[in-house]
């Protein structure tokens, strides 16, 4: 019997408890700005027709007197490994699919706690006694069917499908509550008249992978009441990222990168507290008419203060050429490692090596006076005061030779991208290669002085007439002696 634990109007409900004036009113967790969405609406507010990733403005047109809590994600996540925390008393097999919900397999529990009801319940009370929070706890005998329970009687629900009662919810379960039936699938949903997923089961495997592909396969199992995922206890983050729509779309570059920085020390701060490091830096913009693009960086060894971070986040932004306003802007992380792991270092410390060190040992200290005093406590002097680190810019060592690895993504293989990239380097004098590879995507190697790799590392973000850049991932390589040319590669 698996079970999924789901907390009600969860960020909502720590504002009402923590603040006893928000207690029955209508409170929604959300920036204070027009352009913010609603995070988290209490069921008081809901009764308005407000709900999650709603723009504020229209919230507060359907309830003028709608309260906006600002929100600490730190409180809950705090509050969410409690949860978890009294989760995994009940068994070890609990797995975090959210900040506030999990799957628990209770298989072969009973005997200890009871029948899945009574854990439920249990769980259910332990929660309201040590948080003051309600939940709504789901209960099946698959996966799926657990979570779509959970939903059923929201808030502080607890509803069971027993292995007997199974087949008869699925026969009756409208087709659009199926976990991965979204718009484009609900559309030949309605070619096909299925309207409930009992209905799935009236058409055999072929038709259904004709239908809905990959997806066609799995439809016919759930239909069945068959789902094999596995509830796994431990899924290690892939990634962590921060990102801000900004209050007015901006282009100043000088903005630009303070809201890098901000995201940088937002990011660096959970990649500490996490007690990771990162490979691979990753930004996002958003521009003014919606359109948004990915730049990201791996890199030659693991990371993890703010400072490094920005750095990098910085080159990605100075190798863009924008046009166009922007009005998002997101800083990520990932390729994680872990910090116990003993770092290779080089037998004569670099410069920036040493930096990094001394960076990191400011931010571990700033982390924790933040921790122990409050988020305004201590804040980095701003930009205007601020040098920025030019290293990984490439107007420094600009005689060095340098050698960097190029995976590059997106609508890159056609000839004239191959060509145009060959072009470019020889125009910069640039030895290595180009090469499409069975992926679709594109590497090239770039060998030559710093300042021309770094000029054709932007030529590469930006791309030819003909190509659409969806990612440019570099890493630094050995400089090989015996590449004097650059050629395409078959
Ligand atoms: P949900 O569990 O989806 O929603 P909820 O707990 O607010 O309400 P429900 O009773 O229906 O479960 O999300 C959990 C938290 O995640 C939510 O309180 C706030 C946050 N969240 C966002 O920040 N943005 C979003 O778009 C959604 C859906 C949730
Ligand atoms: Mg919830
Ligand atoms: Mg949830």
């Amino acid at each position: 019997m698996i079970l999924h634990v789901d907390m009600d109007a969860f960020f909502a409900s720590v504002e009402q408890r923590d603040n006893p004036d928000l207690l029955g009113k209508p409170v929604i967790v959300a920036g204070h700005s027009n352009r913010s969405v609603v995070s988290a609406a209490s069921y008081e507010a809901r009764q308005f027709g407000i709900h999650s990733a709603m723009p504020v403005f229209q919230a507060r047109q359907k309830c003028p007197h709608v309260i906006i809590q600002p929100g600490s994600r730190k409180k809950y996540a705090r509050d969410s490994r409690k949860i978890m925390a009294i989760l995994r008393k009940f068994s070890p097999l609990v797995e975090p699919v959210s900040i506030d919900e999990a799957f628990l397999d209770i298989t072969g529990c009973e005997k200890l706690i009871g029948t899945p009801e009574q854990t439920a319940r249990k769980i259910k009370t332990d929660i309201v006694n040590q948080l003051a929070l309600t939940c709504s706890v789901g209960g099946a005998p698959v996966r799926f069917l657990a979570k779509i329970a959970s939903d059923m009687n929201k808030p502080d629900g607890l509803t069971i499908i027993s292995p007997a009662a199974m087949m008869q919810v699925i026969d009756t379960l409208p087709i659009g509550k199926v976990p991965g039936v979204g718009a484009k699938a609900m559309n030949q949903m309605q070619s096909l008249h299925i309207e409930t997923l009992g209905d799935v089961k009236k058409f055999d495997l072929q038709l259904l992978n004709h239908k809905f592909g990959s997806f066609g396969q799995r439809l016919f199992q759930l239909a069945r009441g068959i789902d094999h995922t596995p509830i796994a206890p431990e899924r290690p983050r892939k990634s962590i990222s921060g990102e801000v729509t900004l209050s007015r779309d901006i282009s100043n570059p000088g903005e630009v990168k303070s809201v890098l920085l901000a995201q940088a020390h937002r990011v660096g701060n959970e990649l500490r507290a996490a007690n990771l490091r990162c490979r691979k830096v990753t930004i996002k913009l958003k521009f003014s008419d919606f359109s948004q693009i990915t730049r990201s960086k791996t890199l030659g060894t693991c990371i993890c203060s703010s400072n490094a971070i920005f750095d990098q986040a910085v080159s990605l932004y100075h190798c863009l050429k924008i046009t166009k306003k922007i009005r998002l802007v997101g800083v990520g992380v990932s390729e994680f490692q872990e910090t116990e792991t003993p770092i290779q270092r080089s037998l004569f410390d670099d410069e920036p090596q040493i930096q990094n060190r001394q960076w990191e040992a400011v931010d571990r200290a700033m982390d924790s006076v933040l921790a122990k005093f409050g988020p305004n406590a201590l804040n980095k002097a701003n930009l205007k005061n601020q040098k920025i680190s030019k290293k990984y810019i490439g107007d420094q060592k600009v005689n060095s030779l340098c050698a960097v690895e190029v995976i590059i993504t997106g609508r890159v293989q056609g000839v004239c991208f191959r060509h145009e990239t060959h072009l470019a380097a020889q125009e910069r004098q640039l030895a290595g290669y180009v090469k499409n590879m069975p992926d679709r995507s594109v590497r090239a190697l770039f060998q030559g002085n710093q300042e021309n790799v770094q000029d054709m590392l932007a030529w590469c973000q930006k791309g030819s007439t003909f190509s659409e850049i969806k990612e440019v991932n570099t890493r630094t390589v050995q400089v090989d002696p015996a590449l004097t040319h650059f050629e395409i590669r078959y």
